[in-house]
């Protein structure tokens, strides 16, 4: 039997080099597309980067179920989950036009523009986009459909002929196309990274706050496996639709408050370090937490009260409404009445002694105790637009989330963990935390095998607007499978509800439970 190589003409043996040399052409021109898109994107928005606004577009039309499974599948990789399922999707897509350019070049490039459509139609929808956002789309669609031709023509051309040395014109064509692609990416890279916040973050200096927080009491954290009462910035649970994290200008960067004011305000970062900052520890809560879950977290913020802002302005009597804008153009809907009944509102700029990160809203954005993320927390804040809820919305409420959306009391069991095997005999450890901000935590039982509730200790808290740590230890359990339930009491003395609900509209409800066996 001949052996067959790539120089044959006949056609089952040439085909394995035909494949290859397309998806080769594919892959080539698809990674041109991109990087030169991405490094047009790094000099203007972000979201014109085509991946990132196809990213963002998918974000803004996924239906509720599907976001809701990749939060519960991925948690808080969903966005690289996302990003990656992308590239892949993309890749597939180019080496299929890859392959297709060999026969029909013609209608690959009919797929290709229309790829670079759906990307000039996705970034010129995000809420950021400039009059420049079609720009990197089309260009990165152009190089790549001109990279696809010059690539199929080499690849034929090698097909067919009798042979040819290493640096042969294919080469040379196929190296170059891999090589503009790879600097553009890069450089599109080292330019995003240079406008990155990190440096003007370093050299920001903070300063003391004219009214500072409680100290922290003694007696937190010393129960083993319970949650630590204060939560870094890093472990700090991240909610948010920015495929890329925002990364702000803080000398250009300004909050306009404006809408139903008396007179418009307009703060830059300067003029809020130069106010009287307060801090106050306070827990925030995402309304997608389900019970027993972990869309929670306690810092120290610093900033300016909201009230003083807003009085500043002049908030007109009729206005029921605060509507937040983010620089990404997510907005968040806030009850006037709540953020300015005396709870400590405030416009932060920093988070447990240090400016907030990137990913929590660098350079600024609002907390108001008591309400959960979507409806109060806007980081990258740019915009506070005093109106009425009968005239706007926002990003979620139009998502079929509630306006109205203060925080559930609610309970988590940290100890023990979940199919823990304890040893007969002893002392069953059970602890966990509990929140309820405004109103505070009076009390939290536990109950084993729908038995009698038993009272757990509360640790020290610094007060109402923060999650309290409880323990308590069981004796006299029987060998064998328990089921261990808790319920928390708020400072009103209203027993949180066993009522089973799902996140959707205003929040998650009912008594966590937790299996556990006695061996
Ligand atoms: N700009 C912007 N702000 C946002 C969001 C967002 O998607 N974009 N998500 C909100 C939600 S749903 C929550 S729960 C909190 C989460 O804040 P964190 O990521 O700092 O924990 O931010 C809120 N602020
Ligand atoms: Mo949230």
């Amino acid at each position: 039997m001949h052996r067959r190589t790539t120089q044959d003409r006949s056609g089952a043996a040439a085909w394995p080099w035909a494949a290859l040399s397309g998806v080769l052409s594919g892959v080539l021109s698809g990674g041109l597309t991109l990087g030169v898109g991405s490094l047009l994107a790094a000099f203007l928005v972000r979201s014109s980067d085509p991946v990132l606004g196809v990213g963002q577009e998918f974000i803004a039309r996924t239906p509720e179920w599907l976001k809701e499974w990749a939060i519960r599948q991925f948690g808080q990789s969903d966005k690289a989950v996302l990003l990656g399922s992308l590239y892949a999707t993309l890749a597939l897509l180019f080496v299929v036009l890859g392959l297709l350019a060999r026969q029909h070049l013609r209608l690959a490039l009919v797929g290709v523009a229309v790829l670079g459509a759906a990307a000039v139609g996705a970034t010129l929808n995000r809420p950021d986009a400039t009059a420049l956002s079609w720009l990197p789309s089309v260009v990165g669609t152009v190089a790549g459909a001109a990279a696809l031709v010059l690539c199929t023509r080499v690849s034929r051309r090698r097909a067919s002929a009798a042979a040819s040395g290493p640096l042969s014109r294919r080469s040379v064509v196929l190296g170059g196309v891999a090589a503009v692609a790879a600097g553009s990416a890069g450089a599109g890279a080292a330019v995003t990274a240079s406008r990155s916040v990190a440096q003007a973050r370093s050299r920001i200096d903070l300063p003391a706050p004219a009214s500072p927080a409680a100290p922290l009491p003694a007696g937190i954290d010393t129960v083993d496996g319970v949650t630590p009462y204060v939560t870094s910035a890093k472990d700090f649970y991240r909610v948010d639709t920015a495929l890329s994290v925002p990364q702000v200008d803080v000398s250009t960067w300004s909050l306009r408050i404006h809408g139903m004011v008396e007179r418009e305000v307009t703060v830059t970062f300067d003029d809020l370090l130069g106010e009287d900052l307060v801090e106050r520890w306070m827990t925030m809560t995402c309304v997608s937490n389900e019970v027993g879950g972990n869309l929670v977290g306690n810092a120290r913020w610093l900033g300016v009260p909201l009230t003083r802002l807003l009085e500043r302005a002049g908030v007109q009597p009729d206005a029921d409404m605060l509507l937040s804008r983010s620089v990404d153009g997510f907005t968040v809907s806030t009850p006037v009445a709540d953020a300015t009944d005396g709870r400590a509102s405030m416009i932060a700029v920093g988070m447990n002694s240090e400016p907030l990160t990137d990913v929590h809203g660098f350079p600024a954005r609002m907390i108001v105790p008591g309400l959960y993320g979507y409806v109060s927390a806007c980081k990258w804040i740019t915009e506070i637009e005093v109106t009425r809820f009968d005239r706007q919305t926002a990003y979620w409420t139009d998502r079929g989330w509630a306006e109205q959306a203060p925080i559930k009391t609610a309970v988590r069991i940290d100890v023990p963990a979940p199919f823990a095997k304890v040893r007969s005999g002893a002392t069953v450890p059970v602890a966990g935390v509990a929140w309820a901000q405004t109103r505070g935590i009076s009390q939290v039982e536990v109950s084993v095998d729908s038995g009698p509730w038993r009272t757990a200790e509360l640790l020290p808290s610094v007060g109402e607007n923060t999650w309290v740590q409880w323990t308590v230890g069981l004796d006299d359990l029987e060998p064998g499978n328990h089921t261990l339930r808790a319920r928390a009491t708020d400072g009103t003395g209203q027993v949180q509800t066993e009522t089973v609900a799902k996140p959707i509209p205003d929040g998650s409800s009912g008594w966590p439970s937790k299996l556990f066996t006695i061996v």
